[in-house]
C-alpha cells in the first residue's frame, strides 16, 4: 500500500528526471467527453490511439479509460497497450497524472499536485473535475509508489526540467491568481525546489498565445538535454507569439542553469496560425467554460512533443512546416528516431502530444 508523506522529496534524496532518461512505462487516458473532443471523441480517439501504439513500440503504456468506454477502448488500441479502468474527466494525462521522482537508491515517489482543472472556479476549463484529481494517486498506488501531497496547485504541463537540478515554468501559469493566490513568487519557488528535488527555477514570462491552460511551457519549450533547450519560435512581426517567445529568449539567454551553465537555445518554429473550422465547432457539444467557437485560434507548437526510450513523437499539424520541424527535432535529437504522428485532433482539446502522456521513469 502506496503511504502518503509529511516530508518533501528534497529532504528525502529524491528528484524529478529528465524526460530523456530511461522509462519504464507511459500513461494516458482516454478522451471521451463530447464538449471538448467533436463527434463524439471518435476522431481523438484515433489520434490517441496512434500516439499509443507508437509510444508501445519502445515503451509500455497504460491506458487510463472509463467503464463505459472500455470495450471501444480495447477494440480501437493496438494490442500491445494496457487498458487500465479508471474514472477521469477529460484525458490531460501530464497534467493530472503523478509527475514522478526517483533516488540514488533505485527507488521511485510519486508526486501529486492539487488539479483545479487549469484554474478552478475563477478561470478552469470544467467542472467537476473531482475524478482528475483522484488520478495520480491511483497511479502511484499501481505502481506501489509512496505519495507526496505538496498541496501547490498546478499541473504537469506547467513544468520541464533538465533531469539535473533546473526547473523552468512561466510566471503567467504558476503565479495566477487560479492558482496558489495567497503564495509569493519564491514560496512557490521554494515549494517546487521541494517537491522536485530541483536547484534552481527559471521564470518564463508567458506561454504561447491562446494557451488556455494559463500558458504551460509544455507548450512553449523542452528540454533537449542539461544546457540545451528548444523553444518555439515566430518570425511574423503580426502574430503574438512573436513577442512571447522573444520575451522567453531574452530570460533563457540571461541563465544559468542549475549547474552554471548557459544554456544553447535551439528555435522551433510554430505552425502558421491554425483556426477551428466551422465543420470541427459544429461536432463539439457546446459548454460555456471551453472556446470551441469556428474561427478560434488553436494553441499550436511542435515542442509539444513527447521523448521516450530511443524516440520522439511530435504533432504533424501543418503541410508547409512539419518536414522542417521533424529536421530540427532530428538535429536535436541525433541519437533518437524522430516519429511524427497527425495531431490536429488533439489540438482541437486544447493541447497536444506532450499533455496527453506521462512518463514513468524507470528504476
Ligand atoms: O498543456 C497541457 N499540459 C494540457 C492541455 C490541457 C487542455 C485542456 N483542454
Amino acid at each position: 500500500m502506496s503511504r502518503i508523506l509529511d516530508t518533501t522529496p528534497a529532504a528525502d534524496g529524491f528528484a524529478m528526471p529528465g524526460e530523456h532518461a530511461p522509462q519504464e512505462e507511459v500513461w494516458m487516458a482516454w478522451p471521451e467527453r463530447s464538449d471538448n473532443w467533436r463527434l463524439g471523441a471518435k476522431p481523438a480517439q484515433d489520434a490517441f490511439a496512434a500516439v499509443a501504439g507508437a509510444i508501445a513500440e519502445v515503451t509500455p503504456v497504460s491506458m487510463a479509460v472509463s467503464a463505459a468506454q472500455w470495450d471501444n477502448a480495447r477494440a480501437r488500441l493496438p494490442a500491445t497497450v494496457r487498458v487500465v479502468e479508471m474514472s477521469t474527466d477529460d484525458a490531460w494525462m501530464r497534467d493530472i497524472g503523478p509527475t514522478f521522482v526517483t533516488d540514488a537508491k533505485d527507488r521511485r515517489r510519486g508526486v501529486d499536485w492539487e488539479f483545479n482543472a487549469w484554474g478552478g472556479l475563477l478561470d478552469g476549463l470544467y467542472f467537476p473535475w473531482n475524478r482528475d484529481a483522484r488520478v495520480a494517486s491511483k497511479i502511484c498506488v499501481l505502481h506501489r509508489a509512496d505519495i507526496y501531497r505538496p498541496g501547490l496547485v498546478m499541473e504537469g504541463g506547467a513544468i520541464h526540467t533538465d533531469g539535473a537540478g533546473t526547473l523552468f515554468t512561466t510566471e503567467e501559469c504558476l503565479l495566477h491568481p487560479s492558482r496558489n493566490p495567497d503564495l509569493a513568487k519564491s514560496e512557490i519557488e521554494a515549494a517546487l525546489k521541494a517537491a522536485l528535488g530541483q536547484q534552481k527555477v527559471i521564470w518564463l514570462p508567458r506561454g504561447l498565445d491562446g494557451d488556455e491552460t494559463n500558458g504551460h511551457v509544455d507548450n512553449l519549450m523542452h528540454v533537449a538535454r542539461p544546457g540545451e533547450v528548444i523553444l518555439s519560435w515566430c518570425d511574423d512581426p503580426a502574430d503574438p507569439n512573436h513577442a512571447i517567445c522573444r520575451e522567453a529568449l531574452a530570460v533563457l539567454e540571461a541563465a544559468q542553469d542549475a549547474a552554471g551553465r548557459t544554456l544553447t537555445i535551439r528555435k522551433l518554429h510554430i505552425p502558421a496560425p491554425l483556426h477551428i473550422t466551422g465543420e470541427e465547432a459544429g461536432g463539439i457539444d457546446p459548454t460555456g467554460d471551453m472556446a470551441r467557437a469556428a474561427g478560434t485560434r488553436l494553441a499550436a507548437s511542435y515542442v509539444n512533443f513527447l521523448v521516450t526510450n530511443g524516440r520522439v513523437i511530435f504533432p504533424l499539424l501543418d503541410p508547409d512546416r512539419d518536414a522542417a520541424a521533424r529536421a530540427e527535432l532530428q538535429s536535436a535529437f541525433p541519437e533518437r528516431e524522430i516519429v511524427g504522428l497527425p495531431a490536429r485532433e488533439i489540438l482541437l482539446g486544447g493541447g497536444n502530444i506532450h499533455c496527453i502522456t506521462q512518463q514513468v521513469p524507470a528504476i
